[in-house]
């Protein structure tokens, strides 16, 4: 890689093999299979391929939810997708998300099978299904999916601006650090700014717009991303941290947090879930003692 100050773009970009720091394995400037490789299919209609990343969360927290509320056509497996390792390239993953990415739902209740990727669309599909958790007041509906799609816009410059490079990138450029840094702490005061009024980011009814951002700016709050938390200033918005620390506290989203989960304390990763009492038998703390691996 050039040194920033003395990098001239060429005419015609071309591909550098792993030119981009972490997930450089990973990234590739084309799209399509790599591999053939069918999905499973566990028994339940709902099958989710997934990690738990801030984007695969949003999704295990509702479903969780659903459960929660008694919906009990939520029930679902959930399929650990190691993107490090490539496995969002293979034939069958594509197939069900065209573009590579965690998360991708399969609902198998239709006929032919509905797929739906997009974070935020496997949001609305499933509140739309259950009719839960999207508010049917069209005044309120508006503002939910308002703040809905306000996340799926803003969550790339946190992450893939500012987390890539103050976190992820092999070199630390103040340029870019500074650019990013502003645009997430405007953010944040966009939230601080909504919840001093509201106690959810649709008044009082709590929906998918808080699950599409909690695990995004809740994470930065609690720092658990980029370990940035410092670095933001993000103890200052009083208003988010309010509303961070309510939703962390409820069952349901302690329990999507695990769901697919690869990294933190054992008794806290359910790489897989198939059914509701793998919670309490198959996290990772428990498959290890038994002597298996995942
Ligand atoms: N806009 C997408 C973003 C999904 C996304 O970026 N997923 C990441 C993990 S959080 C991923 O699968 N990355 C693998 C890759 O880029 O190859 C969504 O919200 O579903």
């Amino acid at each position: 890689m050039n040194d920033s100050s003395s990098y001239t773009p060429p005419k015609v970009w071309k591909w550098e093999m792993e030119s981009g720091g972490r997930f450089a394995k990973i990234n590739r400037p084309i799209a399509g299979p790599t591999h053939d490789k069918e999905l499973s299919v566990g028994r339940h209609p709902l099958q989710l391929y997934s990690l738990g990343t801030p984007n695969g969360v949003k999704v295990t927290v509702l479903l969780e939810e659903l459960l929660a509320l008694g919906h009990s056509g939520a029930e679902y497996d959930a399929w650990l997708v190691k993107i490090g390792d490539g496995d969002q390239f293979g034939s069958g993953f594509v197939a069900a998300n065209p573009n590579s990415k965690i998360p991708a739902l399969m609902d198998h209740s239709t006929s032919p099978p509905t797929r739906v990727f997009e974070s935020g669309a496997i949001l609305l599909y499933l509140a739309e299904k259950f009719g839960a958790f999207l508010p049917g007041d069209p005044n309120l509906r508006a503002e939910c999916l308002s703040w809905l799609f306000w996340q799926m816009g803003s969550a790339p410059y946190l992450g893939g601006g500012f987390g890539h490079f103050y976190a992820y990138a092999p070199l630390k450029i103040e340029y870019c650090i500074d650019r990013y840094a502003m645009e997430v702490k405007r953010q944040l005061d966009v939230l601080d700014r909504h919840l001093a009024d509201n106690r959810f980011m649709c008044g009082d009814e709590y929906t998918i717009a808080d699950m599409a951002i909690w695990p995004w700016y809740g994470a930065v709050v609690l720092n658990r991303v980029y370990d940035a938390a410092e670095f933001l200033d993000a103890g200052s918005y009083a208003h988010l941290g309010r509303w961070t620390h309510e939703i962390e506290g409820r069952d349901a989203v302690q329990r999507g947090r695990m769901v697919n989960r690869t990294s933190g304390p054992l008794e806290e990763q359910l790489r897989e879930r198939h059914d509701a009492a793998d919670f309490d038998t198959r996290t990772q703390d428990k498959i290890e003692a038994a002597g298996g691996e995942s």
